[in-house]
């Protein structure tokens, strides 16, 4: 990791969090309307995977895709604005939180229902193979998704059509309140890759430049080989599940312990044993990325909220 790319996946993480922190004071206060799901604590799976890939890949998020959409490059204003529910949003604020979608980075679509993304994604990826492009599609999803049927079925299409996908799985080790070991008798996730004979590597979620190095390397070897690959990339969400949680299912020493390892402290470690920044230039990264996300919050507030008699554009179904 050279200094460029250790300042980036820092910047990147900090903008992520810094961007949920401020979604969950404006839904406190009641100027965020709907629901949201924060990703506090799995910044470096959603930071490392999108900045080993190019503009050109698709990516597709899950319900939990506020760091995804921000680490591929989405404009932060038009994304807070979306949030907000603002006309100046990404989607025109029709979407919200769990529909950011911007295609020209790449950004096509959150989703609020578990699982499909993965299907999506294998059609990305098929327009990718029929032109030819040297593009793959990427495809987020969590621990609690591998157990449902499209699960499956895209796993086993995108393996027999060769299709260049990455599945990346975020095994933040809970479906909403259920721990893993209560839903699978094998919780090593990346051998559910066996029986579709895609080839798994699992990393740890919260070393940003481990998730790069190892996105990077599978993102060229799906490329050259054109077959598809899974990344179970194992992090913890330290947040509550959705805008309310009373965390009765897990216990303040887990959440305690994994803080401690959360990702961003991690990497800033990282970065001054090795030489790559100065606690000077970390500060400022800090002082930069707040005012960065001021700026959003400020434009998504003095935006307007779209007007009552456009409610029939955009629409396409008769
Ligand atoms: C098809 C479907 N089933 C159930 C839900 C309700 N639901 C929302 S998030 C969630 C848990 C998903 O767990 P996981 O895939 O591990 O993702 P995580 O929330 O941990 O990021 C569930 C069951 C849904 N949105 N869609
Ligand atoms: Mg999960």
């Amino acid at each position: 990791m050279d200094k460029k790319l250790a300042l980036d996946l820092l910047e990147k993480m900090l903008l992520a969090r810094k961007f949920e922190e401020n979604v969950q004071y404006y839904f406190s206060l009641g100027m965020i309307h709907g629901t949201t799901h924060l990703g506090i604590g799995e910044e470096a799976t959603a930071v490392g995977t999108c900045l080993a890939l190019e503009k050109d890949d698709d990516m597709f998020a899950t319900h939990r895709g506020h760091s995804a959409a921000v680490a591929k490059g989405i404009d932060l204003n038009g994304m807070m604005a979306e949030i907000f529910g603002k006309v100046t949003g990404v989607c025109k604020g029709r979407g919200g939180s769990m529909h950011i979608a911007d295609k020209d980075v790449g950004v096509l679509g959150a989703n609020g229902i578990v699982g499909p993304s993965m299907a999506l994604a294998c059609g990305a990826a098929f327009a990718h193979k029929r032109r030819g492009d040297r593009a793959i599609a990427v495809s987020f999803f969590g621990d609690g998704a591998t157990n449902e049927g499209i699960f499956h079925e895209a796993m086993n299409l995108a393996s027999v059509w060769r299709l260049p996908v990455m599945f990346v799985c975020t095994n933040n080790l809970y479906g909403m309140s259920t721990h893993i070991s209560r839903v699978m008798k094998n919780t090593n996730l990346a051998d559910r890759a066996i029986p579709y004979g895609i080839e798994a590597v699992t990393v740890d979620g919260n070393d940003a430049e481990a998730v790069y190095d190892t996105v990077s390397a599978a993102r060229e070897k799906i490329l050259s080989t054109g077959d598809p690959m899974m990344i179970v990339e194992n992090t913890y969400r330290i947040s509550g599940h959705s805008k309310s949680d009373g965390n009765q299912y897990r216990t303040k020493e887990e959440i305690a312990e994994w803080k401690k390892r959360d990702p961003i402290l991690l990497h800033k470690q990282k970065l001054i044993e090795r030489g790559l920044a100065t606690a000077a230039e970390i500060e400022a990264l800090e002082e930069a990325t707040t005012e960065q996300l001021e700026r959003a919050v400020k434009y998504a507030i003095d935006s307007p909220y779209p007007k009552v008699e456009d409610i029939y554009e955009d629409v396409y179904a008769e």
